[in-house]
C-alpha cells in the first residue's frame, strides 16, 4: 500500500513533518513515530505544530521535539509531510509556508473527502488511526520498531480508538498493536496512566456540570449536553474533548451532541454516533464534517437556536435509520 510513497521519499533529504492544529494523541503519536523512523533512515527531519501539545501528551515530545514554525526554521526543506488531516487548512500557518517555500507535499491520513492536491498520499478511511497507517508503513518498509517509535504509535492508536473500542479497530489494528507492544518494552497501563490519569480538578468539575445539563430528544435516541460560556470561564483552559462520550453511553442513545457556547464566535457542535446514523452527513448540513461516527460543525448562535436548528436538520436521519431497520426485518 505504501510502495509509491516509500519510493517517492527516497528523492528527498530534508523533511518537515506537520501535525494538525489543536493536536490530539493520534496526530502527535504519528508525527513522532514517523519522524523517529525517518531519522533512523538517515533523513534530516523537523516536526512542526503551531499549537502547544496537550499536557497528557507532553511526555511524547521527549522522544522527538515538536516546535512552532518560524520563517528561519522553515527555509531549506525539500519535502513537507502532513499527518492526520487531508486539507492544508487543518495545519494552521502551513499554507502560508508552502506559498513562501514551495515544495512537494505528501499526506498520510484516515479522514474522508481528501483534497486532491498531494504529490503522494496514503489516505485510508477505514484505518483506525493515522498511527496505525504509519505503523503499517514502517513494517512494509521492513524496518524494526524502536521502543520510542512503538510507544508513540501505540499511544496514538489508543487515543484514536477509545482504547481499542471503536468499530474502526480491525484485526490488522490489533496485530500491529501486538507488534508495538512487543517492540516497546512498556505495558499498557504505563501508557494509559500517562494518557488518561492526568485530569485536573477543573476538568472533573466541568464534567460534572455538563452531565447535569444532559437532555434527551427524538424518542430518547438523541442525547445532548451544553457547555455555557459561564462554565468555560469558570474552568478556563480545560479541554472539553471527551465530554460528549458520556451522553453517548446512555442506553438506547444513537447519537450524542455537545454544544459549546463560544460567544461571538458562535456555537461549536461535536457530533458522535454509535449507530448507522452518519454524523458526517449531519455535520455537512451545517458546513462541518468529519467521520461517519465523529464530526464537528459550527452554528452562529445563539445557543437555543443552535440546538433547535441542529436537531431539526438531523431528525430525518433518525427516520431514515428506522425505515431501513424495518425493511431489513
Ligand atoms: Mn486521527
Amino acid at each position: 500500500m505504501f510502495e509509491s510513497f516509500l519510493q517517492a521519499l527516497t528523492a528527498h533529504q530534508k523533511i518537515a513533518v506537520f501535525s494538525h492544529i489543536r493536536p490530539d494523541g493520534d496526530c502527535i503519536g504519528a508525527q513522532i513515530g514517523l519522524s523517529l523512523w525517518l531519522q533512523s533512515k538517515g533523513f534530516d527531519v523537523t516536526a512542526f505544530n503551531d499549537d502547544p501539545v496537550p499536557d497528557n501528551l507532553q511526555w511524547l515530545t521527549q522522544l522527538f521535539p515538536i516546535i512552532p514554525p518560524t520563517e528561519e526554521r522553515m527555509s531549506g526543506f525539500d519535502l513537507y509531510i502532513l499527518l492526520d488531516g487531508n486539507s492544508p487548512s487543518r495545519f494552521g500557518s502551513f499554507p502560508a509556508w508552502l506559498k513562501q517555500f514551495p515544495n512537494p507535499v505528501f499526506c498520510v491520513d484516515h479522514h474522508p473527502d481528501a483534497e486532491d492536491l498531494f504529490d503522494e498520499a496514503v489516505i485510508q478511511v477505514s484505518a483506525s488511526s493515522t498511527c496505525e497507517l504509519i505503523a503499517h508503513m514502517i513494517r512494509e518498509d521492513g524496518s524494526p520498531f524502536t521502543p520510542e517509535m512503538a510507544r508513540a504509535l501505540y499511544a496514538g492508536i489508543n487515543t484514536d480508538t477509545g482504547s481499542l473500542q471503536f468499530s474502526s479497530v480491525s484485526p490488522a489494528t490489533v496485530r500491529v498493536v501486538a507488534d508495538l507492544l512487543e517492540a516497546g518494552s512498556f505495558t499498557p497501563d504505563q501508557v494509559a496512566e500517562k494518557l488518561y490519569s492526568s485530569r485536573t480538578i477543573g476538568e472533573i468539575q466541568l464534567l460534572s456540570r455538563s452531565l447535569a445539563n444532559i437532555e434527551l430528544r427524538l424518542n430518547n435516541q438523541l442525547a445532548f449536553t451544553v457547555v455555557t460560556q459561564e462554565m468555560l470561564a469558570d474552568t478556563e483552559g480545560v479541554d472539553t474533548g471527551g465530554l460528549v462520550q458520556y451522553p453517548l453511553s446512555i442506553a438506547g442513545v444513537k447519537v450524542a451532541l455537545l454544544f459549546k457556547d463560544l460567544g461571538e464566535k458562535g456555537v461549536k457542535i461535536s457530533l458522535r454516533s454509535r449507530s448507522d446514523i452518519d454524523v458526517n452527513r449531519w455535520a455537512r448540513k451545517l458546513d462541518g464534517g468529519g467521520h461517519q461516527r465523529a464530526a464537528g460543525a459550527w452554528h452562529p448562535g445563539p445557543m437555543d437556536r443552535a440546538i433547535e436548528d441542529t436537531i431539526q436538520l438531523g431528525a430525518p436521519l433518525f427516520d431514515e435509520s428506522e425505515r431501513e431497520k424495518m425493511s431489513e426485518e
